[in-house]
């Protein structure tokens, strides 16, 4: 097994959303039960993004909601914070709730601010979460170390790499730790940062993670997979060599920043299947399939 892109990408367009909408992408994935839900980052007309959620019963074929489910106006005292738009949302679970990493976008540049949820329905904004610029913010699903650990990707003098820090209580955060950089002359030379929330698996924390490179006039965005220690999780005991996702299909080619595939989100199934849905070309929804094992196969 490889990865698979599914063969009727992509899965969501604009088409599949009800009120105006320049496009809908980079969704955070999540299962409830039987219900697949993914949060969808759309972009609105005036070219700020607010969040639409979209509900499946077999993984494939969604609903979109009639109205966002978030948006810049519902951050009360954060709103300066997100003024441009709020971006490309992780969701960790973490006991009973939910919680959600994503990029507030303003005149102060990009920082993480997270948020809770139990219906994804109600949304309680619990602040910021970094300082700017940083984003590409994923939290571990459960406490290592007595500590609770998240990754982030602050941008500092022409870097931006992966780090890690921790908290006592999701709000306050610190011990900020370097994780991984860029590497020149790859796929990944111009920036890297986390993509999906990491995934507790016998051999580590797996995630997803994208590499960019900068080509002429523009960037090449391609996706691999990262495999962190399960007690020292700011060491990486794995990686691939080589991207395990690139934009080389018309749908990831074309659109509104070319030659782009990018996730920040995917679903686990009981027997190791793994759902990617990632974004082509920041146009649409599409999803991919691997499993757990193969994963780790081309990690270690
Ligand atoms: O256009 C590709 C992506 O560019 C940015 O990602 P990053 O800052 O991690 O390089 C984001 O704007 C993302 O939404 C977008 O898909």
């Amino acid at each position: 097994m490889g990865i698979i892109k599914f063969e009727k990408n992509p899965i969501i367009t604009k088409d599949n959303v009800s009120f105006k909408v320049n496009s809908i992408f980079n969704a955070g994935a999540i299962k409830v039960g039987s219900e697949y839900l993914l949060v969808c980052r759309t972009e609105m007309p005036n070219g700020r993004s607010s969040f639409v959620l979209a509900r499946s019963n077999d993984g494939i074929n969604f609903n979109v909601e009639d109205k966002p489910c978030l948006s810049p106006e519902d951050h009360g005292d954060y709103c300066k914070y997100v003024e441009w738009g709020i971006e490309d949302p992780r969701i960790t679970k973490i006991s009973d709730k939910y919680y959600l990493t994503y990029t507030g976008f303003s005149k102060y540049k990009p920082l993480v601010i997270l948020a809770e949820t139990t219906d994804f329905k109600k949304f309680k904004i619990l602040g910021t979460v970094t300082e700017p610029s940083n984003k590409d913010a994923v939290i571990f699903p459960e406490m290592i170390n007595n500590y609770y650990w998240k990754i982030d990707r602050p941008s500092a003098e022409g870097n931006s790499d992966i780090w890690i820090n921790r908290s006592k209580d999701l709000i306050h955060w610190g011990g900020y730790q370097f994780v991984a950089e860029k590497e020149a002359g790859t796929w990944e030379a111009n920036k890297i940062g986390a993509s999906t929330p990491p995934i507790k698996t016998k051999d580590g924390w797996l995630l997803l993670y994208h590499g960019v490179r900068g080509f002429g006039i523009s960037y090449l965005y391609k996706i691999g997979a990262m495999l962190l220690d399960l007690n020292e999780p700011w060491k990486v005991i794995g990686k691939t060599k080589e991207p395990i996702l690139i934009p080389d299909l018309d749908y990831e080619r074309i659109g509104d920043v070319g030659n782009v595939v990018f996730t920040n989100g995917w679903i686990i199934e009981e027997n190791g299947e793994v759902k990617i849905y990632y974004s082509g070309a920041d146009t649409n929804i599409c999803l991919a399939t691997t499993t757990i094992d193969y994963l780790l196969s081309i990690c270690i």
